[in-house]
């Protein structure tokens, strides 16, 4: 209508109002010893000066940040965390700041963070305002520490105060002069908004909708409740939405199909008043935390769409996002939305995944009740594409779906998958399997046939013309240790290796005490790249009645099922592919020593290239060769920092054995779990005593 009358009146109609908050006083937060972070003040600048070579800036409404009051961020958050959030920059807390940063889950603290907090906060309350009295059609806050992780009465995942709640709260709560009845909050951040749905779980003023990475559970912040089945609960049933990612490489095509099968139809009947987006971009291309492939125009062609509703009135909040490139140009494409410039849309990648069609047909199932839209026919025969590696759930328990036939799984990847991912540019070690792995001698695990030969091997050619491979292979420890020294994952440590020292011995060799035996250590003695902690959703358990290393006591084992009632610590190391074959080797007690006192270890790895590629997301590979050592089964937890997270338990048909008392569990040894409890202590996890409850929980609640 307003096109119209500006065409009858032959004016040009009036340039949207956009505005933008940028201020560098949100760049006081950092690492307080100026340690790398992904979560840093060249986030900001990095969007700033993008935006303002692009000329995008000169043509917003440009905003400084503003502090929150604390009245308005007690509509979310706690006294005590209000006061600590405020004081935690103060002289008094320079000695205790990194303690108490240490208590919250993935977060920091400086002389900065306190300011910077209050601004974000108060940033996000400012736009949202500005936005729901129409001074501005719609509005950017570019803020840091982000929001969405926050709770309650937490700090968490590098935000501090939930900024987005906080303002919906502002909105709904102290403006009815502005009539804002209804929000709708879009949380596209690659994780789960945990904190904002919590806060409004019972609210059906606030729809909530969140899509993220999820992969089974695994995926940070790896809680159950960001599964589909969190709808809300009372008056907010049907008012929470989760849209769970199987796996990473979601992208445009998929993000598409989710606004229009899901997001759109809700919007829609929900008719909100006010849009707000928590906009991480994680979910961008090239982001090395999120593993997901959003492009900028794919972030303009869905900001497009949710600017139908709410007459247009939507308000972008900062959240995550941690490659700088990506981020800028992310949010500079949606400023041009803003601004009214009009996009050629063309998505390199029109399909989305099986997987993604999956999820959006579960989602519609569990939601159409409080949303009858949702019950239309989905269109048929919608052109898909295979998961990015082949990827099978667990079972239920009790099948021995663990043990994985290597020859028989689908071809799930394509040729043209193949070259998605490889030229999606963001997985080294995906790349790496594709390209390296005909040239690397690995194991067949099924047939336990060595199938490839080295390649300083001439194939013989037989006189017939036909080719054998040579009997005997040369070298091929040389060709598998160098090749895999150059891909990383995290080993994830569930048992006595969660106490560092005691891990050290399967990287250096020796051992520490309660140990009777030494071990070998690895060929690459180099220490872990990093070390970090994660709660899965298995059950840690005791199993054997004793061990030759830790004498009398069962030993730890993870159930390789995932149950969301279980939550265990996992204290994950990042090391080569080379030296985590090198610990599965002495974990299954297959290095020996040979008479002249050198260390034998076997002369081919057990996860090798290809073995990788078959151990995707949430799926375990029993080691048929070693099938009767203890920790024959790999099992792949997630990723992180586009890592694969790898663990070694038993294989489920020992977990059934267990269960049915055909093998013992046994409460483990005192030294082996005063191992496993300072691992816990020095690892900041839990204090003595909550780590000795874990332990003996986990000790006394069996299978
Ligand atoms: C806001 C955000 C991510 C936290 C990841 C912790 N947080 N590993 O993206
Ligand atoms: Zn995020």
């Amino acid at each position: 209508m307003a096109a119209a009358a500006a065409a009858a009146s032959g004016s040009v109609p009036a340039a949207p109002r956009v505005g933008l908050l940028y201020d560098n006083r949100m760049c006081a937060h950092a690492t307080p010893d100026g340690e790398d972070h992904p979560e840093n003040p060249e986030r900001l600048r990095a969007i700033w000066r993008k935006l303002a070579a692009e000329g995008i800036a000169s043509r917003c409404q440009v905003l400084e940040a503003k502090e929150a009051n604390e009245s308005h961020i007690a509509s979310v958050h706690t006294q005590d965390h209000i006061k600590l959030m405020r004081d935690i920059s103060s002289k008094e807390y320079d000695s205790s700041r990194d303690d108490i940063a240490k208590g919250f889950n993935s977060i920091y603290f400086n002389e900065g963070s306190s300011e910077s907090a209050f601004l974000a906060a108060g940033s996000v309350i400012e736009v949202s305002e500005k936005v729901a009295a129409g001074e501005l059609n719609s509005a950017i806050a570019l803020v840091r520490p982000p929001g969405h992780h926050a709770e309650h009465d937490a700090a968490m995942g590098f935000c501090l105060f939930n900024n987005v709640a906080v303002a919906a709260n502002y909105l709904l709560n102290e403006r009815p002069d502005l009539c804002i009845k209804k929000i709708l909050i879009v949380d596209w951040d690659v994780h789960h908004g945990n904190g904002t749905q919590k806060m409004f779980y019972d609210d059906p003023r606030v729809l909530f909708f969140s899509v993220h990475r999820f992969d089974f559970g695994s995926f940070y912040p790896s809680q159950g409740d960001a599964s589909h089945c969190f709808i809300g609960e009372g008056a907010g049933q049907g008012y929470n939405i989760n849209v769970p990612w199987e796996h990473g490489k979601c992208g445009d095509a998929d993000y598409v199909a989710v606004w229009d099968h899901i997001l759109l139809p809700i919007a829609e009947a929900f008719d909100p008043d006010i849009i707000l987006v928590s906009a991480g971009f994680d979910a961008a291309l090239g982001d090395p935390l999120g593993g997901c492939c959003i492009t900028p125009n794919g972030y303009a062609l869905l900001l497009t769409k949710l600017l139908g509703f709410a007459n247009g009135r939507v308000v972008m909040a900062l959240e995550g996002g941690y490659n700088l490139k990506s981020i800028a140009n992310s949010v500079c494409a949606c400023a041009k939305v803003l601004l009214g410039d009009k996009f050629a849309f063309n998505a390199r990648e029109k399909r989305p995944f099986e997987s993604t069609w999956r999820v959006i047909k579960m989602v519609r199932d569990e939601l159409k009740t409080y949303w009858p839209v949702l019950s239309s026919k989905l269109p048929k025969n919608v052109p898909l594409r295979s998961a990015p590696l082949y990827i099978e759930p667990y079972a239920s328990s009790g099948s021995e779906s663990d043990v994985e036939d290597v020859d028989e799984l689908p071809d799930a990847v394509s040729s043209v998958d193949i070259v998605q991912v490889v030229d999606d540019g963001l997985s080294e070690r995906i790349t790496m399997l594709k390209l390296d792995q005909d040239n690397v001698a690995t194991k067949n695990t099924s047939s336990c046939t060595t199938v490839e030969q080295s390649p300083t091997d001439s194939v013989q050619a037989q006189n017939d013309g036909s080719v054998v491979a040579p009997t005997r292979i040369y070298d091929l420890s040389f060709t598998w240790r160098s090749a895999l020294s150059k891909v990383y994952v995290w080993y994830a440590s569930f048992g006595s290796n969660m106490w560092t020292p005691r891990f050290l011995c399967y990287i250096e060799g020796g051992k520490v005490d309660g140990m009777s035996i030494s071990c070998f250590g690895s060929h690459d003695t180099s220490p872990p790249r990093g070390t970090m902690w994660k709660n899965v959703p298995h059950r840690l358990f005791f199993g054997r009645s004793s061990t030759p290393c830790w004498g009398t006591g069962g030993v730890a084992f993870l159930n390789p099922e995932i149950n969301y009632n279980d939550k265990s610590y996992i204290c994950m190391y990042k090391i080569t592919l080379e030296q985590f074959n090198d610990v599965l080797f002495q974990e299954n007690r297959l290095v020996d020593s040979s008479e002249d006192g050198k260390n034998e270890f076997p002369d081919s790895p057990l996860i090798g290239l290809s073995e990788m590629e078959s151990i995707s997301s949430n799926k375990a590979l029993h080691l048929e060769s070693i099938k009767d050592s203890w920790y024959s089964n790999v099992v792949h937890l997630g990723e992180e920092d586009g890592l694969p997270i790898l663990t070694m338990t038993c294989p489920s048909t020992d977990v059934a054995r267990h269960k049915s008392g055909e093998l013992p569990l046994a409460p483990p040894s005192e030294t082996y779990s005063a191992t496993l409890i300072k691992g816990l202590v020095e690892g900041k996890q839990l204090d003595t005593k909550e780590a000795a409850n874990y332990i003996n929980d986990a000790a006394a609640r069996g299978l």
